[in-house]
């Protein structure tokens, strides 16, 4: 991911930029809320699976759940074309995430998502750039979302995806972004919206990770094996970023990011493509996957709020058997570099 060009302007002109606020409702129909609504809460999972050459430092994404209300939920995604400037891209996500976390339980934050992001950004002092979103559920089941960027949020309903973010950038591959430097987004440029959760719905809170190498179709069926239960918290995440992680690495995977590359312009040269050539492959990415179910909150044991910005998941085979997902491929088996002409976690390939 590309931070803002320094110095300003940027160098491509940008487009209009959306409304500053954008608010989705769905409407719960048939049922007086007050009268019939149990108090909802999230049961949630979280996977990371860090870029291959930031295993060691746990990539540049960040996240925190806190136990707020029905559950605050946050992802954050350091910009790391930072590294250039010889700043740690993941300070910025990490140190972003834990003033959100901070923030969470405050009496003024009043489930307004926007403000908590407001907050979070205002704290930061390390130098640096992220995308964020975050996620509150209120006890009645309201879920307020703001997001900056092209982290993501899914709602599942009877299995099928209801509601979809869609990313903010500035361009392919330079996404709206808090920033240390002048020329980033402030929570006032948040895409916002809520949406009246019910019990059994299920969110997924991811980087692009996530979703630039898996489609909504596939979130469905991965997650239609498994049940609502805690227990599978952990299980269902997980299978959702050893599913992304695998796709990252095939450098024949028509991907959400590949299309998107070719729909921005990116494609091959019309000569490659007489040649049966075809833009193709996944990501390769930090992967960060929340997934959060929604139940009775009586049932939940009081859990513990955390900030994690580096929890690794155990991708070796043996723990891929256990969920009966197909283990990614070894670093062996990763996708030979790609050319410079194209966008980073791209590659050529035949069709
Ligand atoms: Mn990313």
């Amino acid at each position: 991911m590309k931070p803002l060009p320094l110095p300003l302007p940027l160098p491509l002109p940008l487009p209009p930029p959306p409304a500053p606020t954008h608010v989705w409702m769905m409407r719960v129909t048939g049922c007086v809320m007050l009268e019939c609504r149990v108090e909802l809460a999230f049961v949630v999972g979280a996977s990371v699976i860090p870029h291959p050459d930031k295993v060691e430092k746990g990539g540049e994404d960040a996240y925190f759940i806190h136990d707020y209300g029905g559950g605050v939920l946050g992802v954050a995604d350091g910009v790391s074309g930072w590294a250039a400037e010889d700043v740690d891209p993941a300070l910025y996500s990490r140190e972003l995430m834990a003033h959100a976390s901070n923030a969470a339980a405050s009496e003024e934050m009043e489930s307004n998502a926007r403000l908590l992001l407001h907050k979070a950004h205002s704290a930061t002092c390390s130098i640096g750039a992220a995308t964020a979103i975050v996620a509150i559920l209120d006890r009645s089941g309201t879920l307020h979302v703001a997001n900056v960027g092209d982290c993501g949020l899914r709602i599942l309903r009877n299995g099928k995806v209801v509601f979809a973010t869609s990313p903010q950038q500035h361009y392919f591959d330079c996404p709206y972004q808090f920033s240390s430097s002048e020329g980033g987004q402030s929570a006032s440029d948040a895409a916002v919206f809520k949406a009246e959760l019910l019990k059994g719905d299920t969110i997924v809170l991811g980087s692009d990770g996530l979703f630039d190498n898996v489609y909504d179709r596939d979130i469905e069926s991965t997650l239609s094996v498994f049940g609502g239960s805690d227990q599978e918290s952990a299980e269902r995440t997980m299978a959702l970023a050893i599913l992304a992680n695998k796709h990252s690495r095939d450098e024949t995977y028509e991907s959400p990011y590949s299309r998107e590359a070719i729909q921005q312009g990116l494609d091959l040269p019309w000569w490659k493509k007489i040649l049966g050539k075809k833009l193709t492959g996944g990501k390769v990415d930090d992967i960060t996957v929340l997934v959060g179910h929604v139940v009775d909150a009586e049932i939940l044991p009081k859990p513990t709020p955390s900030l994690v910005s580096a929890d690794l998941v155990d991708s070796s085979p043996d723990s891929a058997a256990a969920t009966d997902v197909e283990a990614p491929p070894s670093k062996d088996e990763s996708p030979a570099d790609v050319p410079d002409q194209f966008p980073e976690g791209l590659a050529e390939s035949w069709a």
